[in-house]
């Protein structure tokens, strides 16, 4: 673990009382946590601005029973097969499936495998969970 450094700052009253609610609201034990991770949170979104490699999952909920869908969702995951870690697939009822795709790579390239996973017909809803490798977040 790094040495540790102490800052003080200033902030308005109101912005702190919103700062002290988010605190206990969300469970931490201490301002310091919060804070860390408050900046990785930030690191990890600069990560993404900047197209670095990156770690996402997409998790997705579609009708197996639409006309090649299927087949096109996993054509879309050997296109992209160098991002694409593993796949995991349950059957949520007779018609509907759910997947979630770990992938790993340059960010603009994870997004537009999601978009274009999104924009199948067929695929009931679909999100992009943004996260990092770590390698900057210590
Ligand atoms: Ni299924």
């Amino acid at each position: 673990m790094s040495d540790l450094v102490r800052l003080s700052l200033s902030i308005e009253q109101p912005l702190f009382d919103q700062l002290e609610k988010l605190v206990r609201k969300s469970g931490y034990v201490n301002r310091s946590e919060f804070v860390r991770d408050l900046i990785r949170d930030r690191l990890v979104r600069t990560e993404w601005d900047k197209d670095e490699e990156v770690l996402g999952t997409i998790t997705l909920v579609y009708d197996h029973h639409r006309r090649q869908l299927a087949e096109k969702l996993i054509d879309l995951q050997h296109h992209h097969h160098t991002a694409v870690l593993v796949t995991t697939h349950v059957h949520l009822t007779q018609h509907l499936c759910a997947e979630v795709i770990l992938v790993r790579g340059r960010a603009h390239l994870i997004q537009k495998l999601a978009d274009l996973i999104h924009q199948q017909k067929g695929v009931l809803h679909s999100e992009l969970s943004m996260t990092s490798t770590g390698a900057e977040l210590h």
